[in-house]
């Protein structure tokens, strides 16, 4: 099956009590049994609910895996792959990535005894110099969130593989209508599936991917002793944003590529952050591991002042200032003071995250109306 037919037919099946063609919303928590352990395969909504299953087998098939987890937000997906390791061992992760993840790592498992190295990972090369006998995991953001880094997966599988570590790979800009790291050599696959999987801002859910059965049976096993699952309504909504992902993913890149481009001939416009520009440090890598590239931008005003950056996020009026990205509907962020403030001033201007940096999530409204947007709010 190709990608556009996966996102609406992969992994499922038509009900079969009544061939309903989308899975009914089974808004149960537990299931009748006849005698102890006499049940139709499901026990408790803990453990097993037929709509989050569909929607985990959807998971599985889009990004390419055999095995699909369905969580209550993203950053419960990455607490779950974090259970994974053990005090003592340690981690090499992205330097610029969502402040959520930077914050579940070094405010809570670090306390926990997990030792994380935050790098640079643009030059592959660089991770090979800071992994050791304790190294078991390798995150990787791709783009990242928000300065739009492309990290070459393929390589860092490659490294990833040479030392026996877990290579993991946050999948959110991108989606699988983009990238697919399993097919690159990852081992999970990472998804706020409140952004583009869902696609509508009316859900927060997150999700994993992985081929292999044993660290598939490890990470049911963390999901189900944790519970940080997603209930039965929320799972089919996500079930039925993923039908439109790869169309809502087209315009997202065509609205993305205009907006990037009107920005850049901005004169009030310093610089701007967006993979497809040739002149982006990473674009080889992001044309040879990406389909097309994406609707994320960031872009910081001249002068780099932030007074400048908030009354610019303040006058737009299509673009919504908000938190979250990914929905159909365009918003805007300013990661300083907002997603990314989590992580201290320090850390952050090291990879880019400056007081003037604007993050806008593009989504699927008329290109023109985009445009005009922008021109006022920067006019
Ligand atoms: O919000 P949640 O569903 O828990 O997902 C966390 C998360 C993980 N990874 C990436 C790359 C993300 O962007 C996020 C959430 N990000 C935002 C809310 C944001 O506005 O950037």
């Amino acid at each position: 099956m190709k990608f556009n037919t996966k996102t609406i037919h992969g992994g499922q099946e038509h009900d079969k009590a009544y061939g309903a063609v989308m899975p009914p919303i089974y808004q149960t928590s537990t299931y009748a049994q006849s005698t102890p352990g006499g049940h139709k395969g499901y026990e408790y909504s803990r453990t097993h609910n037929p709509t989050r299953n569909a929607l985990e087998n959807a998971f599985a098939s889009i990004e390419n895996g055999n095995y699909g987890l369905a969580f209550g937000s993203g950053l419960a997906a990455i607490d779950a792959v974090i259970k994974l390791l053990k005090p003592g061992d340690e981690v090499v992760s992205t330097n610029d990535l969502y402040g959520g993840t930077y914050r579940l790592f070094t405010k809570i498992y670090e306390d926990f005894g997990i030792k994380f190295h935050f790098i640079g990972m643009e030059n592959a090369e660089n991770v090979d110099d800071y992994i050791n006998d304790n190294t078991k995991l390798i995150w990787v953001e791709t783009p990242t969130n928000p300065m739009l880094n492309i990290i070459d997966i393929k390589s860092i599988a490659a490294t990833a593989k040479k030392h026996k570590v877990l290579l993991a790979v946050d999948n959110t800009f991108a989606t699988p209508y983009l990238q697919q790291p399993l097919n690159l050599g990852a081992d999970i696959v990472m998804h706020s599936a409140t952004k583009y999987m869902g696609g509508h801002s009316d859900v927060v859910m997150g999700a994993l991917v992985v081929k292999d059965k044993a660290l598939a049976e490890q990470l049911y096993f963390i999901q189900n002793a944790s519970g940080a699952v997603c209930g039965p309504q929320d799972s089919f909504l996500v079930l039925r944003g993923i039908k439109t992902l790869h169309v809502r993913m087209q315009r997202h890149c065509e609205n993305g590529k205009a907006v990037a481009q009107y920005l850049a001939s901005h004169p009030r416009v310093e610089q701007v952050y967006w993979p497809g520009f040739e002149s982006h440090p990473n674009h080889e890598i992001a044309k040879a591991q990406m389909k097309d590239f994406g609707g994320m931008i960031s872009f910081t005003t001249k002068g780099n002042n932030y007074d400048e950056a908030i009354k610019v996020v303040e006058k737009l009026k299509i673009f919504t200032l908000a938190e979250s990205l990914g929905g159909v509907e365009s918003l805007s962020g300013h990661p300083a003071s907002m997603t990314h403030a989590s992580i201290p001033k320090v850390e952050r201007e090291k990879t880019g995250v400056v007081d003037s940096l604007i993050r806008l999530s593009v989504g699927i409204e008329d290109e023109e109306d985009l445009i005009k947007d922008l021109e006022q709010a920067l006019g």
